[in-house]
């Protein structure tokens, strides 16, 4: 057990009511067409079905008489059910599924319906991981349908293999043996997305490089996108906005000139003829040094319309991050995206989307909800999260990510309606949006678990049932995660669990507690560096958390820079009161003195060092924890979390040694004598290098 299975590590059914029933539909499935997915579901099957009943699977060669299971679309089956059922389906969409028994001249048929082959094929999934999980009762009708139109993964994988914020090695997409050399791993790829719903991928860098739009590189592309289709799987790339320049051998990317547009046009051509279904681009302009229309006196509405233009006669999209912000502004960063997008609402065509990180800032391991949702009303807007852990402490660390994650959709916006929350903006329930997306940056690389952590696993799969159902909880998701990859009758499944729920508010509270925020080493992003300070002031720490004697924390109140505008008068109100705003976000919107009374009576200075006292204490007990379950896991997987739970506690005393030593220095207080005092020499921390802390950015 090397994890390399994922979740769709099919065991032996122990249950003998379900293995019973589960061997006598499996012993007559019958397709009612031939498609390339349904060839997808054939394969799915014959690698599950022999695992789970011990017999292999039995395909029946007419649908009455040897037919005991039947699969197929709405159309297909037009004949066999009733105009009702009929309409029920068609409600679900284009992927959704519904399955249960179909009584047909007094036989049963255990179904599964889509509308298109995909819907079938996501239902075959649910099926089998229904009866992976043994709680399936083959007599109840279950359908279901996504909630989110493009579920996508980012890859931010360069051609050379290296990935920006890598963690588990290197990227998957073999460029150098592409288009001659199909690895197995593409299509295990796919099918662990298509098992979680996720139809969309982009496979490079946001930091782009204009090659992957040369024809030598789509004919490699076109290979990918044909092993995903039978999946559900579009591809996307990232597109260069100087490519015009670097491939074109233009003297301009200038967005309103007409050569430019030209390129795109016959970029664009070039790749849906190799690739009919291709997605779009994903684009990050003029953020972080990436070339963009700022530099022509453009906007970014005239930038992604340009290309939405190209796009839109093969109805493909533009996905336009709104991750912007510029040192040379003497502006909060926080406010950035929203000064440059909430002008243009309304003014981007109606292929283009805007994808925003969940927060303002970037990804830090906590954030409140981004301003602009709920900010404009005319603008396609899209989710992004971050699944690798750039800032949880990568992969050395079990952060569980569906808690953060159900934290920021769950989060009210009061706009455009005053029970507005995030996942109803997301999925359009309040805006009327028609193009939905949630995406979310890859941790996957070429480790043989793909994730590099074998709980990193369940941030990707959280992340696409929660792209699915942005209102699933994540403590629902843990248990099917866990279930299916340790076994649903692993006995203390429930601990797994717990540490899993347990696990991003303990890393929160060793790393940044009560609303601090960037305060990680400088360029790796890997462990604390509270004291990074010199360069441009954005990329700093002390920009960030402001200590002085006089106290700690961002003052984006009206006092300060008044970030907190941006969000609804409701949210404003209460969170500029240090008394009345969430606790987790105080240090993020106010400055105060370390005397600051909280809502447990303590000062502030003791209540930051609780929270990193209680961080550490956590990770311990996950390994205690852990270490409860050594007889009923496998060694191997066992072994793994082990070692890297010990890692992670040693890292959580370093984050609350250095940090609360660094505080110190300001709030010149004694450590309070409930937690354990932080040991260690300040000058010994700020000393430790990491020249190869993997993820690294050159000149970062
Ligand atoms: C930051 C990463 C950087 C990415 C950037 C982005 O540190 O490597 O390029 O986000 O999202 O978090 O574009």
């Amino acid at each position: 057990k090397d994890g390399y299975d994922l979740w769709l590590d099919y065991s032996s059914i122990k249950t003998p009511a379900i293995r019973s029933e589960a061997e006598s539909f499996f012993s007559g499935i019958y397709f009612f067409g031939k498609n390339p997915t349904y060839n997808a579901i054939q394969f799915e099957m014959e690698k599950a079905i022999p695992i789970m009943i011990g017999k292999s699977p039995i395909y029946a060669t007419d649908r009455i008489n040897s037919a005991k299971m039947w699969l197929g679309t709405r159309e297909e089956l037009a004949q066999v059910i009733g105009l009702d059922q009929q309409m029920e389906i068609k409600n679900l969409g284009d992927e959704g599924y519904w399955m249960g028994p179909i009584e047909f001249q007094g036989k049963t048929y255990f179904s599964i319906i889509g509308n298109k082959p995909i819907g079938v094929l996501y239902g075959v999934f649910r099926l089998l991981q229904e009866i992976q999980r043994e709680q399936i009762d083959f007599k109840e009708e279950l359908s279901d349908s996504p909630k989110v139109k493009i579920r996508m993964l980012n890859h931010w994988d360069n051609l050379d293999r290296t990935v920006e914020r890598g963690y588990a090695g290197f990227s998957i997409w073999d460029w150098h043996k592409l288009p001659g050399y199909v690895d197995p791993r593409y299509i295990d790829y796919a099918r662990a997305n298509a098992s979680i719903g996720i139809n969309a991928v982009s496979l490079t860098n946001v930091n782009a490089n204009a090659w992957i739009l040369r024809p030598d590189f789509i004919e490699k592309v076109k290979v990918l996108a044909d092993i995903f289709r039978p999946y559900g799987i579009k591809v996307y790339l990232t597109a260069r906005f100087s490519a015009p320049i670097e491939l074109g051998g233009l003297e301009t990317a200038d967005p309103l000139n007409s050569e430019v547009a030209a390129f795109w046009k016959e970029k664009v051509g070039m790749i849906y003829k190799a690739i009919p279904d291709f997605g779009g681009f994903v684009v990050k302009a003029n953020s972080e040094g990436q070339p963009g229309p700022h530099e022509y006196g453009r906007n970014h509405a005239e930038g992604a319309n340009m290309l939405a233009d190209a796009l839109a006669p093969y109805k493909g999209l533009v996905i336009w991050r709104a991750f912007v912000y510029s040192h040379e502004i003497d502006e909060d960063r926080h406010k950035q995206a929203n000064l440059e997008f909430e002008p243009l609402d309304g003014k981007f065509k109606e292929n283009v989307i805007i994808q925003v990180k969940n927060g303002a800032i970037d990804f830090q391991p906590r954030e409140p909800f981004h301003p602009l949702f709920g900010a404009v009303k005319s603008t396609n807007l899209g989710m992004e999260f971050q699944i690798t852990q750039e800032y949880l402490g990568q992969a050395t660390q079990l952060v569980y990510l569906g808690t953060f994650w159900e934290e920021v959709l769950k989060s009210n916006t009061y706009r455009p309606k005053s029970s507005s929350t995030v996942a109803k903006i997301i999925d359009g329930t309040d805006t009327g949006q028609k193009l939905t997306l949630m995406a979310g940056v890859s941790n996957i690389g070429t480790d043989r678990n793909w994730t590099g952590h074998l709980f990193g696993q369940s941030n990707w799969y959280a992340f696409g049932r929660l792209a699915w159902d942005p209102y699933l909880s994540s403590e629902k998701i843990a248990e099917e995660w866990s279930e299916l990859t340790f076994g649903p009758k692993l006995s203390g499944i429930e601990k797994i669990q717990g540490i899993m729920i347990n696990s991003h508010e303990a890393a929160v509270n060793y790393m940044t507690p009560l609303g601090l925020h960037h305060i990680m080493g400088r360029s790796h992003h890997y462990g604390p560096g509270p004291w990074v300070e010199g360069g441009r002031a954005d990329w700093t720490s002390l920009y960030y958390h402001r200590a002085g004697s006089d106290g700690i924390g961002f003052d984006r109140t009206s006092s300060g820079s008044n970030a907190l505008n941006q969000y609804a008068p409701e949210i404003a109100e209460v969170w500029s009161d240090p008394k009345k705003i969430p606790e987790k976000y105080l240090l993020w919107f106010h400055h105060l003195p370390w005397d600051f009374e909280l809502k447990s009576g303590n000062s502030l200075w003791k209540e930051i060092t609780l929270h990193y006292d209680q961080g550490v204490k956590s990770s311990r007990s996950f390994l205690q924890t852990w270490q409860s379950l050594e007889n009923v896991i496998d060694e191997e997987r066992f072994d793994h979390v082990n070692q890297l739970l010990k890692i992670q506690i040693k890292e959580a005393e370093w984050w609350r040694n250095a940090c609360l030593l660094y505080f110190q220095t300001f709030a010149d207080r004694p450590f309070p004598s409930e937690i354990e005092q932080p040991e260690g020499d300040l000058e010994y921390y700020k000393s430790l290098s990491f020249p190869f802390a993997p993820g690294i950015k050159p000149n970062w």
